[in-house]
C-alpha cells in the first residue's frame, strides 16, 4: 500500500511492527518497505509469534518511558557532575586510541544462496531463499529486491516475490567451502578470527607492511583468490579496527570493498553521520531507546549526549557507547581461549506429542555427544534450554558427581530435566555442557562473537552478530549488549551444524518437524581473564562512579533481551518459584532456587561471593551461576546444603530495593503456577521501580 496523506497510524498498523525480518540487509535499498511491513503483519498477524512480538513491542515501549522519566528527574546538577564524569572517560578512551593496526573484515556474499547457485547454475539470476515455507536462511540478492531476507518464513516471502525458489539447506556444502575460504584467509592471517561461516577478520597490518601495499589492495586480492578458490564472491572492509573494519565490509556489498584510512580525522568524519544501528551490538531495543530516549541516532550523537549515558547506563555500556561515538575497537589479537561450553539445539514445529519430544532431545543428546567426542571433552553441568509454544524460555540445570559425553549418560540426565517439565508444548530443545575437565579443555581460536570484561576495555569492540539470545544456549553477542530482538540467528564455531528453519509463526502454517533447525555452539572463555591489568583498571573507576547517586539498575533492563527479566538471564534460570517440586523429584536437579539465592548486586557484585560481572556479560554470568549452582549441588549430596527454603540470601548494605522487591515478588508468587510467565514477571518487576 501506498503512503497516503491524511491516513493516520491507526489505519497502517504494520507501521509500528517491526521484526528482523523487515529490517533492511544489504540489497534492500531500493525496497517499498511500507509494502513488506503490511504483507509481514497481516501474514503474521494472530499468531504467537506476532502476539509475542507485539509484547516485547510494549516492554520496549515501557523501557524508554521509565528510562525517559528517570533522564527528567536529572537536576542541572546532576548533568554538569555526569558530564564531567563522561568528559573523563572520553579522554581516557581517547588515549587508548591505536592506529597502528590495518584490520580486514571479509564476509561472503548471500553466503549459503552463492553455493548453491554454484551447485545448480540454472539458479543465476533468479529470486531464490534457501530454507522452507517454515524459515528462510538467506535469499539472493535478486529476492532481496523484494523484500525477503533471512529470518523469514517462507511462506511470507513467497508472497513478497511469488516467484521465489526454495532450495533446502546443505550444510555439509557450506563448511566445504568456508573451509576453502579459510585457507585464502589464513594466508593473509595465520591467526585471522572467524566469526561466522561466512566472515572473518584479518589483521593485516604485517602483510601489508612486507609487501609495502596498502589495506586496499589486500582486499583486492584477498577477493580475487577467494573467487578463483571457490567461485564466489565476498565483501571487505579495511579500517583501523574490528568495529569499523565490520562497518566498511557492508558499504559496497555484494562483491565491494570500502577502505577507511588510519586517520583520525577520517574516522571522526565517518563514524559521525553513521547511524548508530550499523554499529555491531546495537539493535533495535538499544536503537530505540536512545532514539526515543535521548535523540540520539548517529554515533556522534553518542557524544553530544554523553554526560545523559553516563548518568543512566552501566560503565560497561556507557563505555561502549562511547568508544563507538570516538570510533575505537578492537585492534590486538586476543590470546588463546578455553573452551568453557559446547551445545546443540533444535527448533521445530510447537508440540506436546511426547514421542516427538523425546526423539528430539535423543538426536541433540547425539548431537551433542559427538561433538564432545569430537573435542575430547567430557562435562558435569547438562543445561536444558526449552522454548514453549507461546515463546517462553526455561532453562534447568543439572550437576553431576562424574564427568559424562556418551550420548546415553546424556541423555537419561536430558530427560530428567525434561519430565520435570512435563506437561508442556515446546518448539526449541537445547542442551548445553559446562564444567570440563581441567585437563581435557581445548584452546580454540579466539572468536569475536566471545565477550569478556577484560577484552571489553581493551577493545571497545562489537561485532554484529545478533543473535537471537533465546536461540541460541549460553550464545553471546560481541557485547551482549542489549538483547536483540532479532532471530537473527548465525551460529559459527567452526561448526558443520547451523541452520535456523523452524516455526517461528503459529504452527497453522506450516506443520514439518522435520523441517527443524539445528545449531550446535561452543563457547570460549578467555584465559586468564581475572588476572587482566584492565580489568583493575575498571574496578577503580567503578568505585567513583558507584558513589554516586543511585538509580541505575532499573536501567540496566535495557540491556538484556526486552522479553527476558535480566537477572534472570544472567543467571540463565528462569523459574520464579516453585522450585521445590523440582528437588522432590530429583535429587540432580538444581532449578531456579539459585536466582533467588544469587542476586547481582548494583548490577554488578554476584551476592554469593562479590565476584564482579557487569549484566551485559551474561555468558560470564550463566557460567557463574552454574558454578554456584554445583556447589550448591554438591553440598546438598554431601548433606550439608541448607534446606532451600532456609536458604539465607546474602544481602548486602548495597544492595538495591529493586531487587529485592522482585524478590518479594517472586515468593509471594501463587506455588500452583511453577514458572511466572516471562512477560507477567517482567510487568511486576518493573512496577517496582
Ligand atoms: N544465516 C542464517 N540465518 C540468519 C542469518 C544468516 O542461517 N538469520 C546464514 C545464511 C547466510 C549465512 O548465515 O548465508 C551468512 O549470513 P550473512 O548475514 O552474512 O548473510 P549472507 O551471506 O547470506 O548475505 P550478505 O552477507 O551478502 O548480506
Ligand atoms: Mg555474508
Amino acid at each position: 500500500m501506498e503512503k497516503s496523506e491524511g491516513t493516520s497510524d491507526s489505519q497502517r498498523p504494520w507501521q509500528s511492527y517491526h521484526t528482523v525480518y523487515t529490517n533492511a540487509k544489504a540489497g534492500m535499498d531500493g525496497v517499498d518497505k511500507e509494502k513488506v511491513q503490511r504483507i509481514v503483519y497481516e501474514m503474521s498477524k494472530g499468531s504467537k509469534y506476532f502476539e509475542n512480538e507485539e509484547r516485547k513491542e510494549a516492554i520496549m515501549k515501557q523501557k524508554v518511558e521509565h528510562m525517559h522519566s528517570r533522564c527528567a528527574k536529572l537536576t542541572p546538577a546532576d548533568i554538569s557532575h555526569y558530564q564531567k564524569v563522561a568528559d573523563k572517560r572520553i579522554a581516557e578512551l581517547e588515549a587508548t586510541r591505536d592506529l597502528s593496526r590495518i584490520w580486514l573484515h571479509v564476509d561472503m556474499d548471500a553466503f549459503y544462496a552463492a553455493v548453491e547457485t554454484l551447485s545448480d547454475p540454472s539458479l543465476k539470476g533468479k529470486p531464490m531463499a534457501v530454507g522452507s515455507m517454515s524459515m528462510i536462511s538467506t535469499a539472493n540478492y535478486e529476492a532481496r529486491k523484494f523484500g525477503v531476507r533471512a529470518a523469514m518464513p517462507g511462506f511470507i516471502a513467497r508472497k513478497l516475490c511469488p516467484d521465489l525458489l526454495f532450495v533446502p539447506p546443505d550444510f555439509k556444502k557450506y563448511t566445504y567451502y568456508c573451509d576453502l575460504t579459510r585457507k585464502v584467509f589464513r594466508s593473509y592471517d595465520p591467526n585471522f578470527m572467524a566469526a561466522s561461516l561466512d566472515e572473518a577478520y584479518l589483521d593485516i597490518t604485517e602483510v601489508c607492511r612486507a609487501r609495502d601495499v596498502t589495506g586496499g589492495d589486500i582486499a583486492e586480492e584477498l577477493r580475487s583468490r577467494v573467487h578463483e578458490e571457490t567461485g564466489l564472491t565476498c565483501s571487505a572492509g579495511v579500517g583501523p579496527n574490528r568495529l569499523l573494519a565490520k562497518v566498511c565490509s557492508d558499504i559496497n556489498k555484494p562483491n565491494g570493498q570500502f577502505v577507511l584510512p588510519n586517520d583520525r580525522m577520517a574516522v571522526m568524519t565517518f563514524i559521525s553521520s553513521l547511524p548508530i544501528r550499523k554499529i555491531g551490538g546495537i539493535g533495535k531495543v538499544t536503537e530505540n531507546v536512545l532514539k526515543g530516549v535521548f535523540g540520539i541516532s548517529t554515533c556522534e550523537e553518542l557524544l553530544q549526549k554523553s554526560g545523559f549515558l553516563s548518568a543512566l547506563f552501566s560503565h560497561s555500556t556507557t563505555d561502549f557507547f562511547l568508544s563507538v561515538g570516538l570510533g575505537l575497537g578492537g585492534t590486538d589479537t586476543p590470546q588463546v581461549r578455553f573452551r568453557k561450553s559446547i551445545s546443540n539445539e533444535r527448533t521445530f514445529s510447537a508440540t506436546d506429542d511426547l514421542n516427538l519430544l523425546y526423539q528430539k532431545l535423543d538426536e541433540i543428546a547425539e548431537n551433542l555427544s559427538a561433538d564432545m567426542q569430537e573435542e575430547g571433552l567430557s562435562g558435569r553441568t547438562l543445561t536444558l534450554k526449552l522454548k514453549t509454544s507461546s515463546f517462553e524460555v526455561r532453562t534447568r540445570a543439572l550437576t553431576l558427581q562424574k564427568y559424562i559425553c556418551s550420548k546415553d549418560d546424556i541423555l537419561k540426565s536430558a530427560l530428567k530435566l525434561l519430565k520435570a517439565e512435563l506437561p508442556v508444548s515446546l518448539r526449541l530443545i537445547g542442551l548445553r555442557m559446562s564444567h570440563f575437565k581441567e585437563e581435557e579443555k581445548v584452546a580454540v581460536p579466539f572468536d569475536p562473537t566471545q565477550k569478556t570484561l577484560a577484552a571489553f576495555v581493551r577493545a571497545g569492540d562489537a561485532s554484529r552478530n545478533n543473535l537471537d539470545d533465546e536461540s541460541s544456549l549460553g550464545s553471546v553477542d560481541e557485547l551482549h549488549l542489549m538483547n536483540e530482538m532479532e532471530n537473527d540467528f548465525r551460529l559459527d564455531h567452526h561448526k558443520i551444524c547451523h541452520h535456523e528453519s523452524g516455526d517461528p509463526l503459529d504452527s497453522n502454517h506450516l506443520s514439518d518437524l522435520n523441517c527443524g533447525s539445528c545449531n550446535s555452539q561452543k563457547n570460549v572463555v578467555e584465559q586468564e581473564k581475572i588476572h587482566d591489568p584492565s580489568s583493575d583498571e575498571i574496578a577503580g573507576e567503578e568505585k567513583t562512579i558507584d558513589a554516586q547517586p543511585k538509580g541505575k539498575q532499573m536501567l540496566q533492563l535495557l540491556e538484556t533481551d526486552s522479553s527476558v527479566p535480566w537477572e534472570l538471564k544472567s543467571c540463565n534460570l528462569i523459574r520464579v518459584n516453585g522450585n521445590t517440586d523440582i528437588h522432590a523429584q530429583t535429587n540432580d536437579v538444581a532449578s531456579s532456587s539459585l536466582t533467588e539465592d544469587l542476586v547481582w548486586v548494583d548490577d554488578y557484585k554476584c551476592s554469593l561471593c562479590g565476584i564482579e560481572l557487569p549484566s551485559n556479560f551474561i555468558e560470564e554470568r550463566q557460567e557463574h551461576s552454574d558454578f554456584h549452582l554445583a556447589e550448591r549441588l554438591q553440598k546438598k549430596e554431601s548433606g550439608t546444603c541448607p534446606p532451600v527454603s532456609t536458604r539465607q540470601r546474602i544481602v548486602r548494605k548495597e544492595e538495591n530495593t529493586a531487587n529485592q522487591s522482585r524478590q518479594k515478588k517472586r515468593k509471594s508468587a501463587s506455588t500452583k503456577d511453577k514458572y511466572l510467565p516471562i512477560d507477567t514477571f517482567f510487568v511486576k518487576s518493573n512496577q517496582n521501580f
